[in-house]
């Protein structure tokens, strides 16, 4: 059994201040603890739990959708998953979890939501307002996630609709859709996992749909018990996994960046699946996407496409008009009665949210320095934003492996910054301009081939000026070669910022 966690108080300074406390706001923290286990560092959340998305997305469903050998941290491997696909509740314990084991769980402080943060650039220190008081920070660590914003397309007459309405990552678990006619709206990745789960308890279901995605079978399977012994007792051959899976995924990049040629295959294998599942032609045409495959993330799912081909399900692609009263009128003028509306619309996701409460040396906020399209500086640092780290910024997403490797990779490299300001006795680290701006036009020269920029497909990869802000455009142990060490020749590094500098 976990022990009660202790809590710890707000202090009046802090060395280090990790904001959010889900898989990136634990790495970081792990690896500062494990290099100096007294670190004077502290992580504020702002919901009672840690677990950042896997405590917040609870529908029906829930699952990674990236196998769990690698979703997983490096330093706390688990022989004790149920599943390749690890569901959210096993998730979410892991994690709880792994942050007991590791010593993090008593440097967080729960229910304390960051308000705004602004960099002193006389006693070269962030000022933060939080809902329990203030603190000043010598480092501040964004660990806020990008995808945490539901969002909630402004449909016409929304409003005045009398049934139920949610997002799929704040599910209602008081409303029995038992017997209901129910509305989703979205066919992405969170869509796909909860209408399979649904369709049998609800008495009629219709799928609006606005773009198909191309969906592959999900290789799940439950991991047996010889396997977790094996695990247990040589935990080599669970790395060694591990490592075949991480290969197996890198090899995925040929595809989307550098050998496109292979992206028909990926096609064929998606359109036989299709084939499969939906017997109706018709069905099967308004199902087949029309931009080349990986563009967008692909789904992943054995029951999806099952699902859509029921006959007490409708899948409609005319666009929704508006809500009224008692339903939803698509485009074709139809108005179908519904009891609930799931909007499984995903999230707004170009800039971390936290983006709006952080100001850097000129007084700007980070969200008005970017103005609607990020950059930084190995997705991590910023000029002008002295001693503050971003995990999981700008162009560190993937598209075909795990999002742990990537902050693994970004905790040892702020863990290094760290290092680097204790021995040099420096009390301030700052991306030169120069080396963020030749960065950036690398990582644009990159992505300009990938699949992502050209496979005639809109997405959230995109930002509001066409420029893929998002993607890591190539293989993940590249970044993680680029963040091993901390270059700070890269940085300047000083006592106290000026303005002028
Ligand atoms: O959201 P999405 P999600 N009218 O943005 C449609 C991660 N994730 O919650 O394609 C009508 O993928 C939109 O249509 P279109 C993962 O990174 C991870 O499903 O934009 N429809 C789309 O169909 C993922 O990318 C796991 O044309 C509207 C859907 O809503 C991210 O979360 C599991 C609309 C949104 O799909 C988000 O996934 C689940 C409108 N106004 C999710 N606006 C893992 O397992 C949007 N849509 C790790």
């Amino acid at each position: 059994m976990t022990a009660t966690p202790r809590s710890p108080a707000l202090p009046d300074h802090v060395a280090v201040l990790v904001v959010g406390a889900g898989f990136a706001g634990l790495a970081v923290t792990e690896r500062v603890l494990r290099d100096d286990p007294a670190a004077d560092i502290l992580v504020i959340e702002r919901a009672a739990d840690l677990g950042g998305t896997w405590r917040d997305n609870t529908y029906p469903g829930c699952a990674c959708d990236v196998p769990t050998a690698l979703y997983s941290f490096s330093f706390a491997p688990s022989p004790d998953w149920s599943h390749t696909f690890a569901r959210q509740p096993e998730i979410q314990r892991y994690l709880r979890k792994a942050a007991a084991d590791t010593g993090i769980r008593d440097r967080i402080l729960t229910g304390c939501e960051l308000l705004e943060a602004s960099w002193d650039d006389d006693e070269a220190r962030w000022r933060v307002r939080t809902t329990l008081g203030e603190l000043t920070a010598q480092t501040l660590v964004a660990a806020t996630g990008a995808l945490s914003t539901p969002r909630l397309p402004g449909v016409p007459g929304i409003e005045t609709f009398r049934g139920r309405v949610f997002h799929s990552a704040t599910w209602d678990h008081d409303y029995d859709l038992t017997g209901k006619r129910v509305a989703v709206i979205g066919t992405g990745a969170s869509a796909v996992q909860f209408v399979p789960e649904i369709a049998d308890r609800v008495e009629r279901l219709t799928v609006y749909q606005r773009t198909p995605a191309w969906v592959l079978p999900r290789g799940d399977r439950t991991l047996s018990h010889l396997e977790k012994r094996l695990y247990r007792r040589i935990p080599l051959t669970q790395k060694m996994v591990r490592a075949t899976v991480y290969t197996f995924r890198e090899g995925y990049v040929l595809a989307m960046a550098k050998a496109p040629r292979l992206l028909p295959a990926f096609q064929l294998v998606a359109k036989a699946h299709l084939r499969r599942q939906v017997p109706d032609r018709a069905l099967r045409r308004k199902l087949t996407p029309t931009f080349t495959i990986t563009c967008k993330r692909v789904l992943l799912s054995n029951d999806w496409l099952r699902t859509l081909a029921r006959d007490d399900v409708d899948l409609v692609d005319s666009g929704l008009v508006e809500v009224t009263e008692g339903g939803v009128v698509d485009g074709a003028g139809t108005q179908t009665e519904v009891d609930a509306i799931v909007f499984a619309t995903g999230f707004s996701p170009t800039e971390p949210p936290v983006a709006q409460h952080l100001r850097g040396r000129d007084g700007q906020t980070l969200a008005q320095h970017w103005a609607g399209s990020p950059r930084a500086y190995l997705g991590t640092t910023i000029a002008g934003f002295p001693n503050l780290f971003l995990m999981y910024g700008p162009n560190t997403n993937l598209g075909h492996s795990s999002i742990v490797y990537m902050l693994e990779s970004q905790a040892a490299y702020i863990n290094g910054a760290l290092a680097h300001l204790a021995a040099d006795g420096g009390e301030a680290v700052e991306v030169l301009p120069a080396a963020q701006a030749r960065y950036n036009e690398r990582i644009a020269d990159q992505l300009a081939s990938t699949v992502w920029n050209t496979g005639g497909c809109s997405s959230w990869y995109l930002d509001k000026e066409g420029r893929n802000s998002v993607m890591w455009p190539t293989f993940t142990f590249r970044y993680r070669s680029r963040t091993k060490r901390f270059d700070a020749e890269n940085y300047q590094t000083r006592r106290a910022v000026r303005a002028s500098v």
